[in-house]
């Protein structure tokens, strides 16, 4: 993997930029569209190249190991050959799921035991089983096994927690050095800072994650349900002592005014279920605001869902329409809201890198805060 840096912006910490993997190239800023169990809920492969000009999306261990499991992605070839996404895909830890989805669970320093919210079944993960994983699915980029602390949590847990996620994290290396890729491509490991809301904390663990080296870092347990701004101090924090050479990902953030504060502060890579979940439920995000499109507001608006966006489902189908199949709970309302907000945040990212690359980011970004933080 490469990162090249093209510009920083001049008055903010943005930055745009190129990674180039085996399946081909990421322009950043970017957002990934999240693929949980190998799929974009309710959207289309075809979809996401064409209408939602995704290049990467993303992937989850937890789910993929246990359905459909390691021996058929394994026979079909990896992830991209079983689902037939053949630009890069990224797969979180699953140290995340495992913490939000299983409600029995045991960590310790071996590893985290939980039991599957599928069928019960009790598994195991630990630094080297999910760097094997890992290797198993075949992501382009892969993420280190790390403990996703809550909000709130207090100092002392936060700072055990953070020195055990950087255990794990030299385990996860050696692992992921000692073993080889699967389908004859390269593949990257991306370490992850912790250390919740405490300033000292992220410090440190910032300097750790850089001192190894590799070719992108990431940041998490942020967007865990602390405020914005203790959010985005603590991006501020690591991106200050994350090298500047490297890509930085920012795990599991946020909406659009989010990503484009973190943006603000270096950050270059985003995911996160916000479109598509709170799109299937009638969040759309738009260039003036959010609308809740279940509202009876737009019972008889037979006006397009987004008249200035290029979407062809945007201009063929009118809000009344989409009103009327989100709360029938149709399927198409899921696929027509998804596409919308993946195209949506598709183009947000497209416009920030355009006003980087030519130096009127900090002004847009300025302006553009106000109208998405909007309710209409
Ligand atoms: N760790 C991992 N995945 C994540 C997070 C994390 O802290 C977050 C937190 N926002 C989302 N996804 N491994």
């Amino acid at each position: 993997m490469k990162f090249t840096l093209e510009a920083k912006d001049s008055q903010s910490k943005a930055r745009a930029g190129e990674i180039e993997t085996a399946h081909g190239n990421i322009k950043t800023p970017i957002f990934m569209p999240v693929g949980t169990a190998g799929s974009v809920k309710a959207v289309h492969q075809t979809e996401l190249v064409k209408d939602v000009e995704a290049q990467i999306i993303l992937g989850n261990t937890y789910h993929l190991y246990l359905r459909p499991g390691l021996d058929v992605i394994k026979a079909a070839g990896g992830l991209h050959k079983f689902n037939a996404w053949d630009r890069p895909i990224l797969t979180d830890s699953g140290g995340y799921q495992v913490y939000s989805l299983t409600e029995v669970r045991k960590i310790k320093e071996e590893g985290v035991t939980f039991r599957s919210h599928i069928d019960g079944s009790k598994h195991l993960f630990t630094p080297e089983n999910v760097m094997d994983i890992q290797r198993v699915i075949g992501a382009d980029i892969i993420m280190a096994f790390d403990e996703c602390t809550p909000y709130p949590c207090d100092y002392s847990y936060a700072r055990k927690s953070l020195d055990m996620t950087h255990r794990w994290l030299k385990r996860c290396c050696d692992q992921f050095d000692k073993t080889e890729p699967l389908y004859g491509y390269e593949q990257t490991l991306f370490p992850i800072v912790q250390g919740s809301v405490y300033k000292d904390l992220r410090e440190r663990s910032a300097e750790t994650i850089a001192s190894y080296e590799r070719e992108g870092n990431a940041i998490g347990g942020l967007s865990v349900g602390e405020p914005a701004e203790e959010m985005y101090a603590m991006t501020e924090v690591v991106c200050n002592i994350l090298p500047e050479s490297k890509p930085r990902y920012l795990m599991g953030v946020g909406t659009p005014v989010n990503l484009l504060e973190n943006i603000a502060l270096g950050i270059d890579m985003f995911d996160c279920v916000m479109p598509t979940r709170n799109g299937r439920n009638g969040m759309l995000f738009t260039k003036e605001g959010i609308i809740n499109i279940k509202n009876k507001k737009w019972e008889n608006d037979f006006s397009p869902i987004d008249a200035t966006s290029e979407l062809f489902a945007d201009q063929l189908y009118s809000k009344a329409y989409l009103r009327h199949l989100i709360r029938s709970k149709e399927i198409l309302g899921a696929q027509i809201a998804s596409l919308h907000n993946l195209h949506f945040y598709l183009w947000l990212m497209g416009e920030a890198r355009k006003h980087i690359l030519n130096g009127t980011f900090y002004q847009w970004k300025k302006e553009m805060v106000v109208k998405l933080d909007q309710k209409l």
